[in-house]
């Protein structure tokens, strides 16, 4: 008896122990993280912006290690940067025509030149350059008078720092000495950080990339994460590692690539269940400004990443490389133009939606936002498309786009939708269905 009572107590305790353990790391991350982390999810779409002293070669950000330019040359280079045709609001004013609700723009790259003015070392575009002004400042003024978030990325790879040591894989001989003082090197990204996060108002998150040079070395990232969650509690940490997300990040983010997928190769195939996912995807083949890169997706291409991206339950962050002028090559802004026009009628089947009940599959990708499921017809020759049971009874299936009633035959199989022709002028084919909501799957979660 008194063993029973005893391996009882145990399970209670262990049992307790349990959920106590769950709820403190729930509770951990206080509201407002969690309520950015769900404006987050709602977004659905932003624009990547890589932007710096390499736009000036047109031929990427990874210019100065591609062509093993040493320091002291990138150094000069650096000196003739004068964006003289930068216009924060027009940037800002192309952001809101295509719809984007979040902006993350390179702070600091791998070449180690901060976009900002900094403190923390004179390598920055206002004391380096004849242009003198902060652009970010700039930026972040019409992004906060727009009501479009903004997010900084920042390399915690560099180029240039001598205290960037020791170097990590991407190291070349470019003569930086062959020494330096890890910590210091820490301390300098904490400090820039800290004005990113309390010169520029409100600050979406800080995006950082890099890490994946010495994923072993030890980056102290509690700490740095820890004062970014001080300094904003708002802040989300968004990490380019292509790891397992860790304590204290928010977004899980995948490069050139739909969550788990893996096809660029140095991505995790582990997609976190319960944080907000997103993708980055450049509209060409480069980041930074390519003058010679013509491989633009096309217009169709591009709300497919945007609806399987919502299909998958993740944002799409669409990158543009302004030119060094600081004006935006007319392929980035007709393909930005049309987004939006598309978004401004399918929108309402993207932002603020969840993963659908039906995974992505070949055909296309359904989302969902409380009892509506909206299936997202991309490909498909068929006048009917079978879908396996959506969780819930059907009430009525219409489409977005015109409002024609959509004949539904439901079985206890699946259901079978009618889709109208495929068109030229109608990348997706919306078909709005409405259910019975209360099923399991339909609570609404990241
Ligand atoms: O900012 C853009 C790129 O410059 C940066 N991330 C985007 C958003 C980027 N840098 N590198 N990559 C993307 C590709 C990463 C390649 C990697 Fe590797 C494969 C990292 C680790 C394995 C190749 C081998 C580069 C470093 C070692």
């Amino acid at each position: 008896m008194n063993r029973l009572r005893a391996a009882l107590t145990a399970a209670t305790l262990l049992t307790a122990g349990g959920a106590l353990a769950r709820a403190q790391a729930v509770d951990s991350v206080p509201a407002e993280r969690l309520a950015a982390r769900r404006w987050f999810a709602d977004a659905k779409f932003g624009l990547f912006i890589h932007w710096g002293v390499y736009s000036q070669l047109g031929a990427g950000e990874w210019v100065m290690h591609n062509r093993k330019i040493a320091v002291a040359d990138y150094e000069w280079l650096a000196t003739t940067f004068n964006p003289a045709k930068f216009d924060a609001v027009a940037w800002v004013a192309l952001a809101q025509r295509a719809g984007v609700r979040y902006i993350t723009i390179t702070s600091r790259h791998h070449d180690g030149f901060s976009m900002f003015k900094t403190g923390a070392t004179r390598y920055n575009i206002a004391d380096w350059t004849p242009f003198r002004r902060d652009p970010l400042h700039e930026l972040a003024d019409a992004c906060h008078a727009a009501g479009i978030k903004l997010f900084f990325y920042y390399s915690q790879l560099d180029w240039h720092h001598p205290d960037y040591w020791p170097r990590g894989g991407t190291a070349w001989n470019n003569g930086r000495p062959d020494q330096g003082d890890w910590s210091r090197y820490l301390a300098f990204m904490n400090a820039q950080l800290t004005e990113l996060l309390t010169r520029y108002g409100d600050v979406g998150g800080i995006w950082f990339d890099g890490m994946w040079d010495k994923p072993d070395a030890p980056w102290q990232l509690d700490t740095t994460y820890g004062l970014i969650h001080r300094l904003q509690p708002g802040a989300l940490v968004v990490p380019n590692h292509h790891q397992r997300p860790r304590p204290g990040e928010d977004v899980q983010t995948f490069e050139q690539d739909l969550p788990g997928a893996n096809s660029a190769g140095f991505n995790t195939s582990y997609v976190s269940g319960d944080l907000p996912l997103e993708t980055s995807l450049t509209m060409n083949g480069s980041w930074g400004f390519n003058i010679t890169d013509k491989e633009f997706k096309s217009v169709r291409t591009l709300v497919g990443y945007l609806v399987r991206a919502a299909g998958n339950g993740a944002n799409l962050l669409l990158n543009i490389g302004p030119r060094p002028d600081g004006t935006i090559s007319p392929e980035f802004t007709a393909r930005l133009d049309s987004l939006g026009a598309w978004l401004a009628v399918y929108g309402t089947a993207i932002y603020g939606t969840r993963r659908g009940p039906v995974s992505p599959r070949g055909w296309g990708a359904t989302t969902r936002r409380g009892d509506t499921v909206f299936v997202h017809v991309l490909d498909w020759p068929d006048p009917l498309l079978p879908l396996p049971p959506l969780g819930a009874r059907i009430r009525t299936a219409y489409l977005l786009r015109g409002r024609a009633a959509v004949p539904v035959v439901e079985t206890a199989v699946g259901v079978t939708l009618a889709v109208p022709p495929a068109s030229a002028d109608e990348p997706d084919r919306v078909i709005v269905v409405v259910t019975s909501g209360s099923s399991a799957s339909n609570r609404p979660g990241r």
